[in-house]
């Protein structure tokens, strides 16, 4: 699950109803959003079925004209604002939210129109950097406090490495997020019960940037001031993608009301023939047109979804099949499934995704393209399609 987070008023909700077309309470005024938002978006990828010249009959994700969309979950969190973590605004539950992220959209207002509380003031007048150091110090602090909270008893017990383990387990973060963040932080020889609250806080901050990689959707371009903050925003090293979210909602209402053929993925549209709009949405189209899609290449809405899925997860998407001629599946569905799955992830490992069973009989995969035989441990491709043979399927 990807969370997408910020300060009130920045636009994540107008991000996430975008991505999921799902319709949320969206307003200029801060605490729109008091309980997350759940929902599917979808990440792109480029399917297979037109380099095989195959007619494809998708299960689990949708081909739209050799577009492969494939479902993954977001959640719309309630804004953030300072001292969250000691519980103020609607801090503990929008905190509560992120235990489950794998990863984090942080939706910022580049044009520095809304303060730190979100309150709405004069474009260019708020620092959009204030917004990514404050956002970040808040969830290290509640992180510490869920940790220093049982930290006599985890630091003192007799094997103190698992009873850490154990507590953060709970916040989607596992061993080898741990090693590498102690190890980063030049902690893993040091006993815990030796460690100060600096150790701690140097530790869980490293640790959120392992476990919760974050990347800015540096949101409203379209408006005046906005350039110079996403400027800031990349001088600073951080990896910050320029977003109009409220294009992309318009754009995507647009399609599906037969206005337009925009598609998320892009970067133009047209107005469709005979389409009846009004002279004022016809303006705004143009205006979206200019100020956005020619000027950054897109709405960045999609560009930030496959981002997080694909440069901060190192996912790759692969498409299991057992008819390796026809690319069918056994009630002959071409190419139905596309899996996304973490890159390194081996042939034996999605044989095991598939099916358990599957896994225990795993023989060789076979690759479609070259028809090679692949062994158990040769780590897929991203839009490897493979089939997978198993002794179980032999008998
Ligand atoms: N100009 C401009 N306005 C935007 C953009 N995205 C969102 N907005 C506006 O910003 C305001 C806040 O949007 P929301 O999506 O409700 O913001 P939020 O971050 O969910 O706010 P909370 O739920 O209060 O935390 C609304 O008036 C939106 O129309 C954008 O790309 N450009
Ligand atoms: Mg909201």
């Amino acid at each position: 699950m990807v969370g997408i987070v910020g300060k009130p008023n920045a636009g994540k909700s107008t991000f996430f109803s975008a991505a999921t077309l799902i319709q949320v309470p969206i307003a200029n005024y801060p605490f729109t959003t008091i309980k997350p938002n759940r929902g599917i978006a979808y990440v792109t990828a480029k399917c297979p079925c037109k380099e095989f010249g195959v007619k494809d009959e998708p299960a689990n994700s949708i081909c739209d004209e050799g577009t492969r969309l494939i479902p993954v979950e977001l959640v719309d969190c309630a804004g953030l604002v300072p001292d969250a973590w000691k519980g103020r605004g609607l801090g503990n539950r929008f905190l509560d939210e992120i235990r489950k992220a794998d990863a984090m959209i942080h939706v910022v207002d580049a044009s520095g129109s809304t303060d730190l509380e979100g309150r709405p003031c004069p474009p260019g007048s708020h620092d959009p950097l204030e917004d990514v150091d404050f956002l970040m110090r808040e969830i290290d602090m509640w992180l510490f406090q869920i940790v220093k909270r049982d930290w006599k008893e985890i630091s003192k017990g007799k094997d103190a490495r698992s009873s850490l383990e154990a507590k953060l387990s709970g916040l989607s973060m596992g061993r080898p997020h741990i090693e590498r963040a102690l190890s980063d932080s030049g902690l893993e020889h040091k006993k815990l019960a030796e460690w100060e609250d600096g150790d701690l806080m140097r530790f869980l901050s490293r640790l959120r940037e392992i476990s919760k990689p974050t990347l800015i959707a540096a949101n409203k371009m379209d408006l005046p001031g906005a350039e110079e903050g996403f400027e800031a925003l990349r001088r600073r090293g951080l990896r910050a993608i320029p977003c109009c979210a409220e294009a992309e909602l318009a754009l995507r209402r647009s399609a599906q009301r037969g206005i337009t053929n925009y598609k998320p993925w892009m970067g133009s549209f047209e107005i469709l023939e005979g389409a009846a709009l009004s002279d004022e949405q016809r303006r705004a189209l143009a205006m979206i047109m200019e100020r956005v899609l020619k000027r950054w290449g897109g709405t960045g809405v999609q560009e930030a979804i496959n981002s997080a899925f694909f440069e901060l997860l190192n996912a790759i998407v692969v498409y299991p099949v057992e008819d390796v001629e026809k690319l069918s599946d056994h009630r002959g569905r071409v190419l139905p499934d596309a899996y996304l799955v973490r890159g390194g992830t081996t042939a034996r490992d999605l044989a095991y995704m598939i099916h358990t069973e599957l896994g225990e009989g795993f023989l060789y995969a076979i690759d479609a393209r070259s028809g090679r035989r692949l062994s158990g441990e040769y780590p897929l491709r991203d839009g490897d399609v493979i089939s997978i043979v198993s002794a179980e399927k032999r008998k």
